[in-house]
């Protein structure tokens, strides 16, 4: 098999442009329609726009990453049988022009999160880290989560304390807005006291719950897109455990066979993101991938440094915890072709460092990223 190489792109106001993915060497475009609020249907007009500028760079639009579900679908609260209905309607006009697979992830409030967006690794460039005594600081000294001290060890509480003693007001305010203003593609940010009003509306669902939600919206969605011929892909948690007492239902193997005996279905597929799931020492990623790979629709490929507590940093794909030759190995020996692989993510370094970039998503360090994954391929299909 061969991956499809291709490249996220935030849409026109990305600094990165279409041109400079063509030089980058991906064909194909993930990109969603960002400016339309999170819920509402995207009209046929808007996605053919969107597609005939990526087609006039010439590149495909190939993954769309994502369409949003609205929190009323994940708490199944409110309007979210409406919300439903657009989100058919939506996966309808994309399956109509043409764009057949969709990314989209069930984590509530918050998408991927990160505690620290340029934390200097040893050659000098930046990269994202996900600091756990960072989180527990936060939560417990500037969010004051009511009993969210339970959670955690005496020494715990001792080491967030020690470190928010040592924080500037300016510190904290970043350290704030890193968790919880939203990253680029989480489509929702939150000021503290509208982060403290959505954490209550979760109060009463667990993981259970949660759960039992996701697979109700899966039955709701999964007829249709196998219908229209659209591959659904889960993103997996990021970071792959609970936080602020809200459940996590996307974390493991476990998690996603059990999503794929509920509704089995082609249609119901996995996003395989290397660096989510390869925070979990206890996940086997070549095995996710050797076990589940007919159900895989779209990778991103990435690497993390795991430390003991569950803090990581981002590494050069080709370094960290995981190991990458056996990841694309075990694609290789997939009986698929053309899976559209994007090289997650990438360390703001070079000309970057002086440059505004997406954090996670600055031109140089992805393109670093894939010259290495398809060099890393294409001397493994060479060599089978
Ligand atoms: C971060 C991304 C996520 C991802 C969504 C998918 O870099 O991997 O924002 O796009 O979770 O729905």
């Amino acid at each position: 098999m061969s991956f499809l190489q291709s490249w996220r792109w935030y849409g026109p106001d990305d600094p990165v442009s279409l041109a400079d993915i063509r030089q980058a060497g991906a064909t194909g475009i993930v990109t969603a329609l960002h400016h339309i609020p999170n819920g509402e249907v995207w009209i046929p007009n808007d996605i053919a726009e969107r597609k005939a500028m990526i087609e006039e760079a010439g590149l495909v639009w190939v993954v769309v990453e994502s369409v949003p579900v609205h929190e009323d679908i994940k708490r199944r609260t409110g309007d979210y049988q409406r919300y439903i209905r657009n989100y058919q309607l939506t996966l309808q006009n994309l399956a109509e022009a043409g764009i057949h697979t969709v990314c989209y992830n069930f984590m509530p409030v918050l998408d991927w999160t990160r505690t620290d967006l340029s934390y200097q690794v040893e050659d000098g460039s930046l990269a994202l880290r996900f600091d756990q005594t960072a989180l527990t600081a936060f939560e417990l000294f500037i969010l004051e989560r009511p009993r969210a001290e339970k959670l955690y060890s005496q020494q715990a509480i001792q080491q967030a304390q020690k470190y928010f003693d040592a924080l500037e007001p300016e510190e904290i305010q970043n350290l704030q807005d890193n968790i919880i203003a939203g990253l680029p593609g989480a489509e929702e940010g939150y000021r503290l006291e509208d982060f403290r009003e959505i954490l209550s509306t979760y109060e009463n669902i667990n993981h259970e719950t949660l759960r039992h939600n996701l697979i109700s919206f899966l039955k709701e969605i999964v007829p249709l897109a196998e219908e229209k011929g659209v591959l659904l892909a889960i993103h997996p948690d990021d970071p792959p455990f609970p936080m602020f007492g809200l459940p996590r239902v996307v974390s493991t193997e476990e998690d996603i066979a059990y999503l794929f005996r509920a509704v089995n279905s082609p249609g119901n597929g996995l996003t395989f993101c290397s660096g989510s799931l390869g925070v979990r020492a206890d996940n086997d990623l070549p095995g996710i991938i050797r076990r589940l790979g007919d159900r895989i629709h779209f990778v991103h490929l990435r690497n993390v440094q795991r430390e003991a507590d569950g803090s990581f940093h981002e590494a050069n794909h080709l370094e960290g915890s995981s190991d990458m030759y056996e990841i694309i190995r075990a694609f290789a020996e997939l009986d698929k072709d053309h899976l559209p692989m994007r090289p997650d993510h990438g360390h703001q370094m070079l000309d970057d460092l002086n440059k505004a970039t997406n954090p996670g998503y600055s031109a140089i360090g992805r393109l670093r990223g894939l010259a290495e994954l398809r060099g890393l391929e294409m001397g493994i299909e060479r060599h089978m």
